[in-house]
């Protein structure tokens, strides 16, 4: 199997007293960084993580998930990434699911873990905890390789439970070198990452940081104040963020103001890109780009260029170089203007899901994966994305599962059936609603279905609002119409 020095490890050795990490607190060096790795390395290590061990970890953005990250590559074990929005059934689930031996928790955000460690019986250490450990010592891996599975991050799917996506270094790598393909790199770059780390689109940041040997500004949570200053004045040249972040920092740019012409790119993903946002951007001189990717393909996998991002407007652009994309309806290829799922290959898409071999044999042939989203390419082949994911909905950038909610208010006595939609909203794109019928005789609140769902499910999965109904609109089978559930919706003046 192929391999290639340990990242980290060559950056350090290619360019040490490089900025690597600002944070609102500090700034460290890629050779300070690799230090700070290595020393957590030891101490997971002394708390016997080895390589080959699954270690999931629990927080939000932070210099130590950044430490986390590449103690793990020294190690050999593989991380397994946790929405710290998640609730403890969810999170147990995943846990479980991913074999983690160990789990690693920010001490600020520690309830959820520490209850489960007990029920779990799984280990769990804090960075408080860690960073007082010794160092036990340990063979650091100073090569990784390519086939090695580095991370695991889970995705949801229209049903069933969320399933493990396993990506290796030679996913990660050829992401970040795609990136920069289409992209470009230059000596003044500095990429700001306000994404959550424990998403891909945030995570694949990191990557970029040691591979690039650009600095990159760390923000602990999204606060469009500092990301404007941070653009206005820190030198800041790339930002990644999806719509409802877009949104937000345009609202903080006045009329008479304008971004520095070094800033270069907001690279905009993770869920449908608003004409009319896309518009505002472009009357403000922000450099919109827009990319089409998912964890399964480590992130961009079909990305717009600089050059084309006002003349193709809306459009998610060409598969990145090492990338393919074709639209197959009914496994036929389509001809331009035609819409049909849209299936990519390349070097940065997932060898497959964790333990699930059926899910993998459907959706992943010959190198090929099947994205379950809708779109279409024009004459010169530039990508519209036209629908989602199946039934999905995206709320500011988090996926929600209608059949995920279903199962849960099905759960509630009272209730006989149950279809949950996106309605559109202002502040979050979109949110999930439910359309409910009781049992005859039954009365059941908001506030009851409210007080059931907050123990299982993640707050923005919650339906903003309950519609009760006499019934819900089945086909001849028996089987729920979403669609018609959206049609219901409009009359109702939604
Ligand atoms: C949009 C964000 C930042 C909103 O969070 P914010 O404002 O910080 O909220 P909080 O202070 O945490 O909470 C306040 C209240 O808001 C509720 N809430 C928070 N988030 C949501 C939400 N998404 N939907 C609905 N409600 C939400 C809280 O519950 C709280 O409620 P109350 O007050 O009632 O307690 C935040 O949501 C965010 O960070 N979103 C982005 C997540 C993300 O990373 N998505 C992308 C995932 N996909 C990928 O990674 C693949 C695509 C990809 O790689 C990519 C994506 C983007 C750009 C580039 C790429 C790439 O390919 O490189
Ligand atoms: P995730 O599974 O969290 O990685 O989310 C990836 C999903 O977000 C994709 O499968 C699409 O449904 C959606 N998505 C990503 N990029 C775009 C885009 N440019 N336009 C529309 N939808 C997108
Ligand atoms: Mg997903
Ligand atoms: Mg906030
Ligand atoms: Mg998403």
């Amino acid at each position: 199997t192929e391999t290639i020095p340990n990242w980290l490890e060559k950056r350090v050795a290619l360019t040490p007293e490089r900025p690597a990490i600002h944070t609102q607190e500090s700034s460290i060096t890629f050779e300070e960084l690799r230090t700070q790795a290595m020393s957590m390395a030891g101490k997971l290590t002394s708390l016997g993580v080895k390589k080959g061990s699954h270690v999931a970890i629990y927080a939000n953005n932070s210099l130590d998930f950044v430490r986390f990250v590449h103690a793990i590559s020294y190690i050999g074990a593989v991380g397994v990434f946790l929405n710290t929005r998640l609730t403890k059934r969810e999170i147990s689930f995943q846990l479980k699911d991913a074999d983690c031996d160990v789990v690693i928790y920010d001490q600020d955000i520690s309830s959820i873990i520490e209850d489960l460690g007990e029920e779990l019986a799984i280990r769990s250490h804090s960075f408080a905890e860690i960073s007082k450990q010794n160092e036990s010592p340990y063979e650091p891996q100073l090569e990784v390789a390519m086939d090695e599975v580095y991370t695991i991050l889970y995705t949801s799917g229209t049903t069933g439970n969320p399933k493990g996506v396993m990506l290796t270094y030679g996913n990660h790598w050829w992401s970040a070198v795609s990136s920069a393909l289409n992209l470009g790199l230059s000596e003044e770059d500095h990429w700001l990452a306000t994404l959550p780390l424990f998403h891909v689109g945030g995570l694949s940041l990191l990557f970029k940081n040691v591979i690039y040997g650009m600095p990159i500004t760390l923000l602990t949570s999204f606060d469009e104040q500092e990301i404007h200053n941070a653009i206005m004045e820190k030198g800041v040249t790339i930002v990644s963020v999806v719509s409802v972040m877009l949104k937000r920092l345009l609202a903080q740019l006045h009329v008479d103001e304008a971004y520095p012409s070094s800033f270069r790119c907001m690279l905009l993903g993770g869920g449908p890109a608003p004409k009319p946002l896309l518009e505002e951007a472009a009357s403000k001189q922000v450099p919109v780009i827009q990319t089409y990717g998912m964890t399964e393909t480590s992130s961009q996998i079909v990305t717009l260029s600089a050059q084309d991002a006002l003349w193709k407007i809306g459009s998610a652009g060409k598969p990145l170089f090492p990338a393919q994309l074709t639209i197959l309806n009914n496994h036929q290829k389509t001809g331009a203007q035609t819409i049909g799922e849209i299936v990519v290959k390349g070097p940065m898409v997932t060898s497959g899901y964790y333990k699930r071999p059926e899910a993998n044999e459907e959706t992943i042939q010959d190198g090929w994966l099947f994205t379950g989203d809708l779109g279409y390419v024009d004459e010169e082949g530039f990508l519209y994305v036209v629908d989602r994911r199946k039934d999905m909905i995206i709320s500011g950038g988090e996926n929600i599962y209608p059949a995920e909610i279903e199962e849960v208010l099905l759960g509630v006595d009272s209730i006989k059936e149950v279809g949950v939609i996106g309605q559109d909203d202002d502040r979050w794109g979109e949110v999930p609603v439910a359309f409910v019928v009781l049992h005859e005789g039954v009365s059941l609140s908001t506030e009851e279905i409210y007080s059931h769902c907050v123990r299982a499910l993640a707050k923005y999965k919650i339906p903003k609002m309950i519609y009760f109904e006499d019934y819900l609109p089945r086909n001849a089978s028996n089987k729920l119409l979403r669609r018609e559930l959206g049609n219901w919706l409009k009359k109702r003046g939604n």
